[in-house]
């Protein structure tokens, strides 16, 4: 790229995304504050840092000094592309000495003195003034470390929206797109003894190429809506655990080493209690592989009994602990086999939003049970699908420990640029960063590869190519999107059928239907809708909904009334009593949740109603409709 178009590509905002997307990408240190852009990035993370949560480490969550920059003045100014000193927030100076040492100093922020905000937290509602802000903040803190010869220091961000890059000490460390899935950063080259500064520039927008694009159904959520954190870990690295069980009893492992001694290194492998213990060595990439029977007395994981097993690998002087259920899932015909039983799906949609009228997205262990408990105990429930994105990993170890199967997605969600080779590659990253953080999950049974697409050729290579990169990194788990689906009349009654190419591809079939809440049907042709599928798989319906404003009853049973939402769901769910292939639900949604999308001045007010609980956790009629359809159907 010439300086010229570079220069008009920042005019049009479209820099950040210029060439390629960012992935995680250690890259030298350099002067310039312009976002990283490098097309031949790998597609798998450098570093994953698998289990990071169990590890030793310096959260970094709390008090961060930020400073709002919507014109992007730190990454560029107008006359040149490189953002000039007094508007470099990434540096490594004392903006208020400085100003004192030279009265001619001029600097048009200051990071030390700048207001603070808590994070983890989107800032929409840290601030009234934030609410709809969608564009560039700066985030800076300091903290302390003293690695010692021998040892590297990372930097993992769990999730930042959309686009970070990150600095320590003045110096870019990395970049990453992406609002949902993690990165780590190495940075023992930028580290010094003590002291140290680290900043982000965090932009929120998305664009036509993003994933997802700039239009979805839910809120901006900008920033750094999980925790930071911090490791020293030796120069040589347990980087990464995949561990399961097959359907012959065997449980297979690879542990992964990363440094300069990672090949032809000793590994063992160790689950106590199943009184299992096993030495490997590493091969030329630093892996080491187990293949273990099971002994007779292992308890496999189910709803039910979500038994976990502590696993410890140790390699050098490094050592990485997990807890993980094991079990098989499997499909045969039309239903889904779960330790080779077959299952029916009591589910739910979930966004990743805590109960509270100004949620942040900041989903603490507390706030994820809150959800969780309502699914499991109160809608008798085994089941979520957590749209429309990857949730964090509090929720899906939770899942583990709850006992509750998880449908995992990423955000390739309704207009997505599915011609451009770009968002492909993003959204492959976004697949494996997801699949890699949480391949240990016994509850994740299913990697959906998107949300309602259009039925083209180029969307069918998109989503064909994250089936198949799902199947690569983990062929252990199902692969599903969710599809639209064809309805004609035929006799006055209703037919419905997923005509979609993508049925070939994915191991079970998933659709959205909102009959009588979108279109022009009516509730009482609901319950005969006769279902079809073009192959033998089984079918979820994966979202069926309607808005209702808790608190508001009315005599004609009428739309955004609790009542209509019930019967609703009455229809609903007596038409799926009739489909033989329907293996299993996941209504739309939980709780109701924020989206700029729903402005109906009485019933909305920025909200999209269709949650069986209100924002706060009200319980609405269809919550117990729904609660004793599962209750009969769990028996
Ligand atoms: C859908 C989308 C979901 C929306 C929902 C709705 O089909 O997948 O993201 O929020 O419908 O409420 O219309």
């Amino acid at each position: 790229m010439t300086d010229l178009t570079r220069r008009r590509a920042l005019f049009s905002g479209a820099a950040l995304l210029s060439g390629s997307c960012l992935a995680a990408l250690a890259v030298p240190a350099r002067a310039s504050a312009e976002p990283v852009v490098m097309a031949d990035a790998p597609l798998l993370p450098a570093i994953r840092l698998t289990a990071a949560l169990n590890r030793p480490h310096q959260d970094l969550s709390g008090a961060w000094a930020y400073s709002k920059d919507l014109y992007k003045t730190g990454w560029s100014t107008l006359m040149d592309w490189k953002p000039n000193r007094g508007n470099q927030r990434f540096s490594d100076v004392d903006v208020a000495a400085e100003e004192a040492r030279d009265r001619y100093a001029l600097f048009e922020y200051d990071m030390q003195n700048a207001p603070r905000m808590a994070l983890p937290g989107a800032w929409n509602a840290a601030l009234p003034q934030l609410r709809y802000y969608d564009g560039l903040i700066w985030f800076q803190r300091t903290f302390l470390v003293s690695p010692k010869p021998g040892e590297r220091v990372l930097l993992r961000f769990e999730a930042v929206n959309y686009v970070t890059q990150v600095f320590v000490n003045g110096k870019t460390a990395g970049a990453h797109e992406g609002g949902f899935t993690p990165f780590t950063l190495d940075v023992t080259g930028l580290v010094r003894d003590g002291v140290n500064q680290v900043t982000l520039g965090v932009d929120s927008s998305h664009t036509d190429q993003s994933v997802p694009p700039r239009v979805t159904d839910w809120d901006i959520y900008g920033g750094v809506t999980r925790p930071v954190r911090l490791f020293v870990v030796p120069d040589t690295f347990i980087d990464d655990l995949y561990i399961r069980y097959t359907p012959e009893g065997r449980i297979l492992a690879e542990a992964r080493l990363m440094g300069p001694a990672s090949a032809g290194s000793d590994v063992t492998l160790s689950l106590p209690a199943l009184k299992l213990m096993a030495r490997g060595r590493t091969d030329e990439t630093g892996t080491a592989h187990f293949d273990l029977k099971a002994p007779r007395g292992l308890k496999l994981w189910t709803p039910e009994s979500p038994t976990l097993y502590e696993v410890t690998v140790t390699a050098g002087t490094d050592s990485l602990s997990d807890r993980v259920g094991l079990r098989t899932i499997a499909v045969k015909g039309h239903q889904i086999l779960l330790n080779g039983k077959p299952v029916f799906l009591r589910g739910i949609c979930l966004h990743e939003e805590e109960f509270g009228s100004n949620p942040a997205r900041n989903m603490t262990e507390p706030a994820s049970r809150a959800l969780l408990t309502e699914v499991k105990h109160g809608l008798n429930g085994n089941f979520v699908r957590l749209s429309h994105y990857p949730h964090s990993e509090v929720t899906t170890r939770l899942a583990d420990e709850m006992g509750l199967l998880v449908w995992s997605e990423i955000p390739v969600y309704w207009a997505v640029a599915f011609g451009d080779a770009r968002a492909l590659t993003t959204a492959r990253r976004m697949m494996a960063e997801n699949i890699l953080r949480d391949r240990n999950r016994a509850s994740i049974i299913i990697w959906s590869v998107g949300n309602e697409t259009p039925k083209t050729e180029a969307r069918n290579h998109f989503m064909g190519t994250l089936a198949d990169d799902a199947k690569r990194l983990d062929p252990s788990r199902l692969t599903s999107a969710a599809l639209l689906v064809n309805k004609t009349k035929v006799d006055g009654v209703l037919h419905a059928t997923i005509d979609d190419p993508m049925v070939d591809k994915l191991d079970i079939l998933s659709a959205n239907t909102y009959t009588a809440w979108y279109g022009n049907d009516r509730l009482e042709d609901v319950p005969a809708i006769k279902w079809s599928a073009p192959v033998d798989k089984p079918l979820i319906f994966s979202e069926f909904g309607a808005d209702a404003l808790a608190g508001f009853h009315a005599p004609d049973r009428r739309k955004f009334s609790e009542e209509f939402q019930a019967d609703f769901y009455r229809a609903t769910l007596a038409n799926a009593a009739t489909v033989p292939i329907l293996a299993g639900l996941s209504p739309w949604i939980l709780k109701d949740f924020q989206t700029p999308r729903r402005e109906h001045p009485v019933y909305q007010n920025g909200w999209n109603r269709k949650g069986l609980l209100s924002e706060t956790g009200a319980r609405k009629q269809a919550f117990a409709v729904l609660a004793e359809w599962y209750s009969q159907r769990a028996i």
